[in-house]
């Protein structure tokens, strides 16, 4: 129900106000995989992979079209979408970054879940971390260095062990309290800009605090505020390297008379122009 909300609340709208053209490729439904059972550890594995296999191939095709936003719906499409943006950014010889906007690092491996919700894994999986058996094989596994985390604020004890081996930037809620949110964007942008990247954004909707935004299914207190969630998505459009996005976790049912959902409009608006006034130079340098 995700999507629907999201179209409710006007995002082709606000986007067309922009001055951009809008398609909607409307709602993907993948096929033919078997039922998975209810009780499960992983929950859904057998409909996840199929919904990573026909995202990868959607994304692959749409980031060829234009700037694709994807609607959720569960954060493990993040799965699909950014291994099919990847395959995009390599068949034009780009380098491929991305920026996880997340209370969650989504770093678990299905084995070390505890939740068995897949949309724990993401991040694991087109980071090309192994122990994803039965998902379609990475073709071009995200470079460490090139992933940043901003928000975090719950990272389980598996995930918080494997992140510390890697190269992954991962900037807490605490770091933001004390620097401010700019910072750690403004470093991340310079090296995407450095090699010309193509910059995939993921947003999860418990980046921000649950009192602005409570329709999720995992609230986490102490999340962004509606300025630093702007601040964050006007920067990303004034850099100019960002071409996909992905707007995750909206879970309508929990909304407040749609508040959450347009929120989420609102932001992705900023991040493709909406602005109070022009700015002669760019934010992040
Ligand atoms: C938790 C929650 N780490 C899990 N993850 C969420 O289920 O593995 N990610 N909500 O966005
Ligand atoms: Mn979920
Ligand atoms: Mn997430
Ligand atoms: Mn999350």
């Amino acid at each position: 129900m995700g999507p629907d909300a999201y179209r409710t609340a006007g995002l082709r709208e606000s986007l067309e106000d922009l001055g951009h053209s809008v398609e909607d490729l409307g709602n993907l439904r993948p096929q033919g995989y078997a039922p998975d059972a209810e009780d499960n550890d992983l929950h859904a594995l057998n409909e996840t992979i199929a919904w990573t296999e026909l995202l990868t191939e959607t994304a692959e095709s749409a980031c060829a079209r234009g700037f694709p936003i994807f609607l959720g719906g569960d954060h493990s499409l993040a799965a699909g979408t950014v291994a099919g943006a990847a395959n995009h950014a390599k068949a034009l010889g780009r380098a491929f970054f991305v920026l996880w906007l997340d209370a969650h690092s989504d770093f678990h491996t299905p084995q070390s879940t505890d939740s068995g919700n897949l949309h724990g894994t993401p991040v694991a999986y087109f980071a090309g971390r192994g122990g994803f058996e039965g998902f379609p094989k990475v073709q071009n596994p995200v470079k460490e260095e090139n992933i940043c985390m901003i928000g975090l604020r719950s990272v389980d004890a598996a995930e918080r062990a494997a992140l510390q081996d890697t190269k992954i930037r991962r900037h807490d809620m605490r770091e933001i309290d004390e620097n401010g949110i700019a910072r750690p964007l403004s470093a991340f942008l310079e090296h995407v800009a450095a090699q010309n990247g193509m910059l995939h954004v993921s947003l999860d909707v418990d980046f921000l605090d649950p009192s602005v935004a409570p329709a999720v299914g995992t609230t986490v207190p102490g999340g962004a505020t509606v300025r630093e969630a702007h601040l964050v998505m006007e920067m990303l459009h004034d850099c100019e390297l960002v071409t996909s996005l992905d707007l995750v976790e909206l879970n309508p049912f929990l909304d407040e008379r749609g508040r959450t959902a347009k929120l989420m409009v609102d932001l992705a608006a900023s991040a493709l122009g909406r602005r109070v006034f022009d700015r002669t130079t760019r934010s992040f340098s």
